[in-house]
């Protein structure tokens, strides 16, 4: 096979990196590795033959044009140092023009929620570094937009996500080390939504190897229906950039622009009350210095105060908390509740009163409940609780009555034996009993009538004593 003399017919000359009187070999293999290249994102249809023929030379330059113009390198319609090296670079499978996934178009999820599942691990991490790394890549689309995700682990999610070498199934086989990092396929049914990525890459968590929330953020948007960004400093520009550093990222606004024109906004919950407001001398006052919780838990990265009839939303930024009936947020939810967590992975807060407990998402209050909170395991003589908080990172549940905690463990679905066990014992500092408690930032923050206690559970102790109403403003 000889390219070169074809190219130099059709006007392209060779980058000084690669001199004419140089390894043939080399520049055989450079061509051909642009042809694939070509082919492969930017749509160059496929030849028969070995090389490109004389009338197909315009279709080559154009398309050389049109890689460069998209990655933003010179436009010289020729196969220069710089384009060539950006051939190198590993980046994202999917082509920069025309389709991958077997559907024409870019179609976008018809629905808000959507599931994924982690069909497989790379051996190059642990499993709740890949699981973290992913959840925190969803995060990054979650953010900007009304979709939330929930992870199953087993049947068909709407993202299946597969670690895999070389050929697996779906006519994109990986390249080994190096090059294709991943691919993911518009949404849909079947495979599409899905992502895979190259387990001949080193996954890391941080820039040594392939980071893998970088390359994960990147194909989810695939996943949600997005296309290749010819703007640099986008997260879908095609390629991977070890620059970038994981524990900084935050979206373009190109990026943002993309993904808010299929999906709209994050949607704000609804806020007007529905009933006439009551009396001022019933609303509680923040401030009040003996001011007591009935429960707290975090919802979508904002923290819920429950008292009586009413909880206080208190947003990371915001610094005034915005107080809210709670009959007026979720229709069927009493008044007077008992205990409440998140369990962020499933997008779900749960609300106790007496024997009985809610699952809602948002301000919808999910069908089928409320169930007697026996379903969870507590023994009969149990008919409420005082307080609980769901660990995130361990994914255990805490819930608490009079001085005795009870453990849920939220992967099995099942109450922990050996329970329950002492506050006193595992939560020194912490006295009976707990109003109210929340999980943030790795800490837990109990409740105890007018004071809060931080309570560091790595040290195994309480680190910070507080006013119970701290983060009200007042
Ligand atoms: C993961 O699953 C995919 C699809 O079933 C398969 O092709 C691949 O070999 C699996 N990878 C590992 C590491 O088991
Ligand atoms: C708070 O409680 C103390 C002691 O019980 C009481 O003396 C004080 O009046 C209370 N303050 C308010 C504002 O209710
Ligand atoms: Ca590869
Ligand atoms: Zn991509
Ligand atoms: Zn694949």
């Amino acid at each position: 096979m000889n390219l070169l003399p074809a190219l130099l017919l059709l006007g392209l000359t060779v980058c000084s990196a690669f001199p004419l009187d140089g390894d043939t070999t080399e520049q055989d293999e450079s061509m051909d590795h642009m042809q694939q290249y070509l082919e492969k994102y930017y749509n160059l249809k496929k030849h028969r033959q070995q090389f490109p023929r004389i009338k197909d030379s315009s279709v080559v330059v154009e398309k050389i044009q049109e890689m460069q113009k998209f990655l933003g390198l010179k436009i010289t319609g020729k196969m220069d140092s710089d384009t060539l090296e950006m051939m190198l670079e590993p980046r994202c499978g999917v082509p920069d023009v025309g389709d991958f996934s077997t559907f024409p178009g870019m179609p976008k999820w018809t629905k808000t929620h959507l599931t994924y599942r982690i069909v497989n691990y790379t051996r190059d991490l642990p499993a709740d570094a890949v699981d973290a790394a992913i959840s925190r890549a969803l995060k990054v689309w979650e953010e900007v937009t009304p979709l939330t995700f929930s992870k199953i682990n087993s049947g068909e999610a709407d993202i299946m996500i597969t670690f895999a070498v070389k050929e697996h199934g779906d006519f994109f086989p990986f390249d080994g080390p190096g090059q294709v990092l991943g691919h993911a396929f518009a949404p849909g049914t079947g495979i599409n939504g899905d992502a895979h990525f190259d387990d001949d890459e080193e996954w890391t968590k941080d820039t040594s190897g392939t980071n893998l929330f970088l390359v994960a953020a990147h194909e989810f948007g695939h996943s949600l229906g997005l296309r290749h960004s010819d703007n640099r400093n986008a997260l879908m520009y095609p390629i991977y950039s070890a620059l970038t550093d994981p524990d900084r990222f935050s979206l373009s606004q190109d990026d943002v622009a993309g993904i808010q024109s299929l999906y709209g906004p994050p949607s704000q919950v609804p806020a007007v009350p529905t009933e006439p407001a009551p009396p001022r001398s019933e609303i509680p006052d923040k401030c009040d210095p003996n001011l007591t919780f009935d429960a707290i838990t975090t919802l979508r990265g904002e923290t819920l105060f429950f008292k009586d009839r009413y909880f206080w939303r208190k947003q990371l930024r915001a610094p005034e908390p915005v107080i809210y009936l709670i009959s007026s947020f979720w229709g069927s939810i009493p008044s007077g509740i008992d205990a409440a967590y998140e369990v962020t992975s499933k997008d779900t807060v749960y609300l106790f009163k007496g024997n009985q407990f809610w699952a809602t998402r948002g301000n919808e209050v999910l069908r089928g409940y409320p169930k007697s909170i026996q379903t969870l395991g507590f023994p009969p003589t149990i008919r409420k609780i005082d307080a609980a908080f769901s660990d995130k990172e361990k994914k255990k549940t805490y819930f608490f009555l009079e001085d005795k905690y009870w453990r849920f463990d939220e992967k099995r679905q099942t109450m922990e034996p050996g329970f329950p066990k002492k506050i006193a014992e595992d939560f020194p500092g912490v006295e009976p009993k707990v109003d109210a408690v929340f999980e943030a930032f790795g800490f837990f923050y109990f409740f105890q009538g007018s004071s809060q206690l931080v309570f560091d559970p790595n040290a195994k102790e309480v680190i910070r004593i507080l006013k119970s109403n701290n983060e009200l403003d007042c």
